[in-house]
């Protein structure tokens, strides 16, 4: 395990940028953790923990050996003594060249997704945000900061972001006012499945157009991955994370163009759920590689 290469995702060498189907990039970004701490470990311990699964997909029945093919990025450095709007400015500069192709940002804390975002896209009128997420991240400010991993959806949703929320059950009343008012976005909250759960899935299909999917850990349920900063319970189940993946891959009427991993912590007893986080990458790329298929592209 200790000599699995550095840039590589799953047993099998790295694909070359140019060759590649999708760009996995390394974000260990920690900057604003509000409780535990580590996710800028998160990228590393991920891809370490790869080395352990099958290459063969038995739901897709793909072979990663050759499809889809992997390009993962040299992580990128972020100066300690620089800010969060800076490094996410580091993030936005690094992804503007990425437009056109698959990048699959690994974290890494939730801030993130606006570099990514605003790197992949300069109007982001037409983008929706899928988010599985425990927490809403819709607030204005958190402990005095603009900047945030609990303020960056309100930062996407004065740029004019659409947002799908699945999973949500942490968030102050100002963010519930934001979300219940605004026409933008859409919040299904954890204690309303499962009876709003076909909802959920009609609103997955309904989806057009431009689609930026956030998957941050912590809206899984703890059983399946405690180690993120902000674990909360009754999140989603294994199952329900993979209708809500395949949701997104199946709709033949949006461009998907981007994902993000993010807030997931090494566990500190290896293997811990590393290899359940890295196995939860691999599902979504595997199913987005069989839509892909379904729709002849
Ligand atoms: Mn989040």
């Amino acid at each position: 395990m200790e000599s699995f290469p550095e840039n590589q995702f799953l047993p099998t060498p790295s694909a070359t940028f140019d060759a590649a189907d999708v760009v996995m990039v390394q974000l260990p970004l920690e900057k604003t953790v509000s409780y535990g701490t580590g996710t800028s470990g998160g990228p590393r311990a991920i891809l370490q923990s790869s080395s352990q699964i099958e290459l063969f997909e038995e739901e897709t029945g793909l072979d990663f050996q050759y499809s889809p093919k992997i390009h993962v990025a040299p992580p990128l450095r972020f100066d300690p003594t620089e800010s969060l709007e800076t490094a996410l400015g580091q993030i936005r500069d690094f992804m503007r060249p990425l437009r056109g192709r698959f990048v699959f940002g690994l974290g890494g804390e939730h801030s993130l997704t606006y570099g990514t975002l605003t790197g992949l896209c300069d109007d982001l009128r037409d983008v929706t945000v899928v988010q599985l997420d425990a927490h809403a991240d819709l607030a204005d400010t958190l402990g005095g900061l603009k900047w945030s991993h609990g303020t960056v959806m309100r930062r996407l949703w004065e740029r004019g972001c659409r947002f799908l929320q699945i999973g949500i059950r942490s968030l102050s009343r100002e963010e519930f006012e934001v979300a219940s008012t605004s026409d933008r976005i859409t919040l299904y909250y954890a204690h309303e499945f499962p009876r709003r759960w076909p909802e959920v899935l009609e609103s997955l299909r309904r989806l057009e157009g431009k689609v930026y999917f956030t998957l941050d850990v912590d809206g899984l349920d703890p059983s399946l991955i405690p180690s993120t900063g902000t674990p909360q319970p009754n999140g989603l189940s294994w199952r329900q994370t993979m209708d809500v993946i395949r949701g997104v891959a199946e709709n033949p009427k949006i461009d998907w163009f981007s994902t993000d991993m993010v807030e997931f912590v090494p566990s500190p007893h290896p293997p811990g759920c590393d290899l359940v986080a890295a196995r939860l990458a691999m599902k979504v790329l595997a199913y987005r590689q069989i839509g892909l298929r379904n729709r002849g592209k």
